[in-house]
């Protein structure tokens, strides 16, 4: 067992912090299951097995069954077709300080977010400003299903279909001027509403950033639905950005406003630990963070025994179309 001192500001827990939110997970998981178990096979005796069942009995505290997205183009070239995490723990194992630092936190109280009206406000460098509604956001471009992965930094990973499109083609929509340099993303800022907020957890409103050729890099992905389905709100309704080769920290949920600027944008969990969470944060075995290494980590599959298991980490990702964005740098020094 590692010991090691925790100041309180410091909430991104190391695997081992959340390990044992994940076994918790697990926990009420297997409770909720074994009840369903016995309530349900006793009257319908039904034949439902696996994966299904599993979904049926997620806790009752998580998304109602959602509802499906109009045209979602299946096929998309950034599709990966490894082994995806299940819906129920894609939206059950979060983190959304804005709900709770627990992992089971966010499934229990996003439900308080009012997700329509919602508009996301584009401003700084730009020739045009612009604030659009949501509903106007989701008709920019045809949304595409993407299989990602996703890697958080505290070393485990999921795989889940996104749908959504390039942020490029929402950035494009209020012409940036050549002096920016920069894309700062904002989570909204309403205390009410986020009740997370209210304490001093972290610099709110949730911030992150992009270098602008990151943000225009194909891959870098406007995500307005999980699974086919409108996006959850503990993944980040109604918006959120997904940026597949960093890693998930960089991908601001429920987002309200974009700016444009000249210099690299304060970003939350930068301010909050510099030397553990940089700029980049681009995935890579080779850079440990202080505290850990980060050259494995756990896939969460939904198999009891196997999510235990840790597979290596790949370089960016394993996105190795973004290299050529870092060519020349000291990956080592820009973590
Ligand atoms: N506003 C906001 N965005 C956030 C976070 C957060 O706490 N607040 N957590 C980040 C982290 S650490 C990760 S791993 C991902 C988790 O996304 P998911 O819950 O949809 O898997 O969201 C990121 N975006
Ligand atoms: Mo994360």
């Amino acid at each position: 067992m590692l010991i090691r001192s925790r100041k309180p500001s410091d909430p991104l827990s190391s695997e081992i912090t959340s390990q044992s939110a994940y076994e918790e997970w697990r926990q009420q998981k297997t409770v909720s299951r074994r009840a369903f178990l016995g309530g349900t096979l006793a009257l319908a005796g039904t034949a439902l097995v696996g994966e299904r069942l599993l979904e049926m009995s997620s806790p009752s505290h998580a998304v109602s069954a959602g509802t499906k997205l109009p045209n979602v183009q299946k096929s998309s070239k950034y599709t990966t077709d490894e082994k995806q995490t299940p819906y129920s723990a894609a939206t059950t194992y979060n983190n959304f300080y804005e709900f709770g630092t627990d992992k089971v936190d966010p499934a229990k109280n996003a439900g308080a977010l009012k997700t329509r009206p919602w508009t996301v406000t584009i401003e700084g460098d730009v020739q045009k400003p612009k604030t659009l509604d949501i509903d106007a956001i989701m008709k920019l471009a045809p949304l595409e299903e993407r299989i990602i992965r996703h890697r958080c930094v505290e070393g485990w990973s999921m795989v889940k279909p996104m749908d959504g499109f390039s942020l490029s083609t929402l950035l494009k929509q209020v012409e940036p001027l050549g002096k920016a340099k920069y894309v700062q993303f904002l989570t909204l800022d309403d205390p009410k509403l986020l009740p997370g907020e209210r304490s001093r957890t972290l610099d709110w409103p949730y911030s992150e950033g992009l270098r602008l050729d990151e943000a225009m890099h194909p891959l870098a992905m406007v995500v307005l639905g999980l699974y086919g389905e409108y996006l959850p709100n503990q993944n980040g309704a109604p918006i959120r950005v997904h940026v597949p080769w960093k890693y998930g920290f960089k991908s601001a949920k429920s987002i309200s406003k974009i700016r444009f600027v000249e210099k690299q944008p304060k970003t939350a969990w930068n301010t909050e630990a510099p030397q553990e969470y940089g700029f980049y944060s681009n995935v890579n075995p080779d850079v440990d963070h202080p505290r850990w290494s980060q050259k494995t980590e756990r896939r969460i599959t939904g198999s009891f025994l196997g999510d235990l298991k840790r597979i290596p980490t790949r370089m960016f990702n394993g996105y190795d179309e973004v290299a050529s964005l870092y060519s020349g740098m000291d990956l080592k020094k820009n973590y």
